[in-house]
């Protein structure tokens, strides 16, 4: 259980957002919600009968003045957010008006809900699992269009359902171990160690796969990375401007002009870019261009794509290969090669395939460049799974590792003892995520991130 969080409670808290607006809803939840309701709203107790009923109240404080006129919304035990009774107040959207409704709700014995609480119950009940649980978080927090897409998966119980899976096939997995190890005649047991395998390799994989999804989903929910690199006044701050449509980097003729990395972001096809322009790359004397060329490949290194840009009119391909290679630059998985400057050129028929003619200041050829930057999206999220958060990953790990050890001891004939052990390993980081094996500290770190009202 959850400090704090006692289930006896009734709860109450403001649900919409702080600040004036149409309408403010305060929440109830509890075995008091319909008695407290009753009370604010002065309304007989056959209104609250049945469950999904709206209908229209004047609200009132304890001393019995009016502080407002709305709607009920009532929910009955367990066909609610929080499988209790549910009681929403559909005020006007001022705080006086709302705090009013939650401190008169207090006065009849309701309680202020902790960060989280409605949720919490919602699992504690079993109406969500716990990644779902954190599916409602998310969706609150996406702010990105394909991350609303997978936060809504995932709070429709996607992971959960996938978890389910694999927990049932290796808990049947567990008991092949415990029997065919244990008990089986020493002449066939080499033939159940191959079956045993083959399973046990199923299993890794599976786990792998979601590690995989994994790292696709958090790619969609943190954005994918790009650096733009390139020689000093290639037109990089230029390029930048024109993606982010505003003039977020200083564009000059001066060379060295961007010493700092300079970051935002946009949006394509629903994806989240972030994108950093970065220092020109040369060999430099001076100390500030050498650190900042020491950030351009820092930067980089941390990114999906590079945007290698060149000026058409000063350079070509080989040159900036070249200077790539005396760099030491190690380039991410995709790179895309830009020669900048068309629009001063009258033949770009020579260019090499791979690059894509464009004009950063005339915002020409850019279609292709986001032609690319979609189809490496699409590559890079196409395996994403709803399981964005750092401890899925830690657990999948601890899961991924568990197993592999399982695999060892079958190769190394360790005892069914052994990997049963190990098996349970991986069998409880499989549960923490999805909540049936959870502690005080998971629990508390999750809900305590929510909303008040949530
Ligand atoms: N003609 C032309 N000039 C450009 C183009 N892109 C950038 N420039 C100019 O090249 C100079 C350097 O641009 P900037 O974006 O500051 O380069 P950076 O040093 O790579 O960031 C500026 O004078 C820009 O106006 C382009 O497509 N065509
Ligand atoms: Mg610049």
């Amino acid at each position: 259980m959850l400090k704090g969080y006692d289930l006896e409670d009734t709860i109450v808290a403001i649900a919409t957002p702080p600040g004036r607006g149409a309408i403010g809803i305060v929440r109830l939840s509890g075995k008091q919600a319909i008695a407290i309701a009753q009370k604010i709203t002065r309304q007989p107790e056959k209104r609250f009968q049945k469950g999904h009923r709206l209908f229209n109240a004047s609200f009132y404080n304890e001393q019995g003045q009016c502080i407002d006129e709305g709607l009920v919304a009532v929910f009955k035990a367990p066909k609610s957010y929080t499988k209790e009774d549910v009681i929403e107040f559909h005020c006007h959207g001022n705080p006086r008006i709302l705090e009013q409704v939650v401190r008169t709700a207090i006065h009849y014995g309701a309680r202020l809900a902790q960060p989280g609480e409605f949720t919490f119950r919602a699992f504690y009940y079993g109406a969500m699992d716990l990644t779902q649980a954190e599916g409602v978080a998310e969706l609150i927090a996406a702010n990105n269009p394909k991350s609303q897409q997978l936060a809504l998966q995932q709070l429709k119980g996607e992971i959960k359902t996938q978890l389910q899976q694999l927990r049932q096939q290796l808990l049947h997995f567990t008991a092949l171990i415990e029997l065919e190890l244990d008990f089986a005649d020493e002449d066939v047991e080499f033939a159940e160690r191959t079956t045993l395998l083959n399973t046990v390799n199923e299993l890794e994989k599976e786990i792998h796969r979601l590690l995989k999804g994994f790292q696709a989903g958090n790619t969609i929910k943190e954005g994918i990375r790009i650096t733009i690199i390139g020689k000093p006044n290639a037109g990089k701050s230029t390029l930048l401007n024109q993606l982010l449509s505003e003039q977020k980097a200083i564009v000059s003729d001066i060379p060295g002009t961007t010493r700092d990395i300079i970051e935002d972001a946009f949006y394509l096809e629903g994806f989240l870019f972030r994108i950093a322009d970065t220092a020109g790359l040369r060999q430099s004397e001076d100390p500030i261009e050498q650190e900042g060329i020491r950030r351009s490949l820092n930067a980089l290194s941390q990114s999906h794509i590079a945007l290698v840009i060149y000026d058409l009119t000063t350079d070509n391909f080989q040159n900036i290969r070249h200077l790539l290679k005396s760099l030491n630059v190690s380039l991410p998985p995709y790179t895309i090669y830009l020669a900048n400057k068309i629009d001063q050129c009258s033949n770009i028929d020579f260019l090499p395939t791979e690059v894509i003619p464009i004009s950063a200041k005339e915002g020409k050829g850019l279609s292709k460049l986001y032609e690319h930057l979609r189809t490496i999206a699409n590559e890079l999220t196409s395996d994403a799974l709803p399981l964005t958060s750092l401890r899925h990953y830690q657990a999948l790990n601890r899961a991924l590792k568990a197993i592999q050890e399982v695999k060892k001891g079958l190769q190394e004939q360790r005892s069914g003892e052994m990997l049963s052990l190990d098996l349970r390993v991986v069998l409880d980081a499989i549960g923490e995520i999805t909540g049936e094996i959870t502690t005080e500290d998971i629990l508390s770190e999750i809900f305590s991130n929510f909303c008040i009202g949530k």
